[in-house]
């Protein structure tokens, strides 16, 4: 049944040519037939509704397809335990263990001791007893149960954190640089972050319905008010796709803003904020079957002034909404848009949709990345320490008692926390005095300092993949530990211990740890076999090759290293090992190694 919306319809992707673009405002109009699944169920859903708070109540321990679609809108993904399943075939049984993955937005990653501890507690009581730091600065849960699910919904909203705006087809968490340094600027961008999230979340009422209407009153009574349903920017079928933000510095790309639909590179005059690059275009995720899609960096569009850079973001997601493929979801996100128009005809729609000529970014190159680890003057008088997190997992194990360690240390001095790109964590706003307590807790729990660890494995990261992730091929953050330690001793012997070579890998070619632009992209083909990427840039500013398919997991580290000795014997100067492998490019290097 077709319903009045006061939305914005999608137009699909190619109805509009450059000056006759018509800014699509308020028009109502129901997905075409050509149109994804997707794309009805979120019509369908009177504003991300669809049939969740009925399902809620069966005594089910899973979700229908249409709510799984649905359910990703309010930050959540339903998923089941893939060691179990394995288990459960074997004993010839073809149930899954079902559960839900939570992901709470957190802008810039910035949360205070009591968000932080209150997460963990809950990863505890009704996860599955870790908490996972994320490549966006945000965090999830594994492991929870449908029958639990609104209680910890309603335990995040207690904390005054909300995984709407986490997941699903809108903007999700804003990214910008963590360090606390008390200068203008990086209050200036963290505000803006903040800022860019609240405004580009859905309004819809639906999610304040279905977790929190019948929270208890009193002291924890649900903040939220019930306002007319209205959706003036997504309007009623939201995005094409997933759209990310993210702001980074020219000094400073410590967030890869490069990899983002709506990258921001602020530039820094006097400590302030004079303005922003705004750069489009930017996403990992491909599928190599599928010739048409790839990993892109985001392209130049314009420069926007601190008071101009909100109403030209509206436009680019305006656009992105009223242009963007939604016929084919692999072909969805923005960069296809831009790929398929030229840059140039996407900067004409968006100086249209913003109502005013565009101005040319300007020449100021990102010429570095902070890995935001180690203690970190603020310039106020107090200390901030970035303590390495391998692959974000929080856990207690035996021989690594690291949630107990971060639980002591927040609780005992009340840090306020920022969650890094890397999937690290640090603690702020320390004073001196406590600086030695921070070393004393890490010391007695047997935690290694972010200064213990070499360079390489400061910068590396994994995704999550095995076995909670429903895409992964093989396996990533259970892999990768591993191969860095066997890394790191063929960067010893061959005298490069001290080069932070960027190292990341994911378990399918989605690429949630950003592998298509590291010095070294480890990506997940088939079952224990990556393909190998090498010569991106540690500034992120460049995409990596292809050097080796399907190599076997055992044969990685061989493989790295015969690139390495080539490195070691033929570098210049203070060559970084991307821009190495880079120079040489895959033939050059492949020749070198002898392959
Ligand atoms: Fe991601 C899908 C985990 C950052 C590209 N990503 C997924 C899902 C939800 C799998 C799914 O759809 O069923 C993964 C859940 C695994 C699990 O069990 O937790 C997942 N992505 C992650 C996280 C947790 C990886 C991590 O180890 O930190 C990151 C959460 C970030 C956050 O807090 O919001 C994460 N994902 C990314 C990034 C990196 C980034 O955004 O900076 C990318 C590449 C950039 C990009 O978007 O292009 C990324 N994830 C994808 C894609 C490919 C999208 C595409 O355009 O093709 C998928 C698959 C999809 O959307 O269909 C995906
Ligand atoms: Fe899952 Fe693939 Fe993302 Fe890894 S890269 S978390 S395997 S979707």
């Amino acid at each position: 049944m077709a319903m009045e919306h006061d939305g914005v319809a999608s137009q699909g992707s190619n109805q509009n040519s450059v000056g006759t673009a018509q800014k699509a405002e308020h028009v109502s109009v129901p997905p075409r037939p050509d149109h994804s699944k997707v794309e009805q169920i979120k019509w369908e859903s009177r504003f991300l509704r669809g049939n969740i708070a009925n399902e809620l109540l069966e005594p089910t321990d899973h979700f229908s397809e249409d709510s799984m679609q649905l359910l990703k809108h309010h930050g959540m993904y339903q998923q089941d335990d893939r060691d179990a399943r394995a288990e459960l075939r074997g004993q010839g049984d073809k149930s899954k263990a079902y559960m839900m993955m939570l992901r709470t937005r957190v802008p810039g990653g910035k949360m205070t001791a009591e968000q932080f501890l209150g997460e963990m507690d809950l990863g505890d009581a009704l996860g599955n007893g870790t908490m996972r730091l994320t490549s966006r600065q945000a965090v999830q849960h594994h492991g929870i149960l449908k029958e639990n699910l609104k209680t910890v919904m309603q335990r995040i909203h207690e904390l005054r954190l909300s995984t709407l705006g986490a997941c699903g087809d809108v903007n999700r968490n804003v990214m910008c640089s963590p360090l606390p340094i008390n200068r203008p600027c990086y209050h200036q961008v963290q505000a803006l972050a903040d800022h860019l999230s609240d405004y580009f979340l859905p309004q819809s009422n639906a999610y304040f319905e279905i977790w929190l209407k019948d929270m208890q009153t009193g002291e924890q009574e649900c903040t939220l008010t019930m306002e007319p349903e209205h959706e003036p920017i997504y309007g009623a079928v939201y995005l094409p796709r997933k759209f990310k933000t993210a702001i980074a510095f020219s000094f400073d790309n410590g967030v890869d803003v490069l990899t983002n639909d709506l990258a921001l590179v602020a530039i820094v005059e006097n400590d302030s904020v004079v303005g922003y690059n705004v750069m489009v275009g930017g996403g990992m995720g491909m599928t190599p079957a599928k010739k048409t899609t790839f990993a892109a960096l985001a392209l130049p569009l314009c420069f926007a002034t601190p008071e101009e850079v909100v109403g030209i973001s509206r436009a680019v997601i305006e656009v992105q909404r009223d242009f963007g493929n939604r016929e084919d979801r692999k072909h969805a996100r923005l960069k296809y848009l831009i790929r398929d128009w030229g840059i140039e005809k996407f900067r004409e729609h968006v100086a249209q949709y913003w109502g005013r000529p565009l101005t040319p970014t300007r020449d100021v190159p990102i010429s570095d990345a902070h890995d935001a680890l180690g203690w970190i003057d603020q310039e106020d008088g107090r200390w901030c320490y970035g303590l390495n997190i391998e692959n974000g997992r929080i856990v207690d194990r035996p021989g690594l008692q690291l949630k107990s360690a971060l639980r002591e240390l927040v609780s005992r001095l009340k840090p306020s926390i920022r969650l890094t790109a890397q999937q690290s964590v640090m603690f702020c706003d320390l004073t001196p005095e406590q600086k030695p307590v921070v070393e004393e807790i890490l010391v007695r729990y047997g935690i290694k300092r972010s200064e213990d660890y070499l360079p390489t494995r400061r910068w590396s990261m994994a995704c999550v993949a095995w076995p909670t992730c429903g895409l992964s091929i093989t396996e990533s953050e259970r892999a990768l530990p591993g191969i860095m330690d066997q890394f790191e001793v063929q960067l010893q012997a061959l005298g490069l211990a001290d080069q932070p070579i960027h190292v990341r890998m994911t378990g399918c070619p989605n690429g949630c740890a950003r592998p298509y632009n590291a010095e070294i992209g480890l990506v997940g083909k088939a079952k224990e076999k990556y393909t190998v990427y090498l010569g991106g840039s540690h500034l992120g500013t460049r995409l990596a090759f292809l050097y080796k398919d399907m190599v076997p997991a055992d044969q990685i580290v061989p493989e790295l290293t015969s690139v390495l000795r080539v490195y070691q014997q033929h570098r210049v100067q203070g060559e970084h090992f991307g821009d190495f492998c880079n120079r040489l490019g895959s033939a050059g290097l492949q020749a070198a190694c002898g392959a």
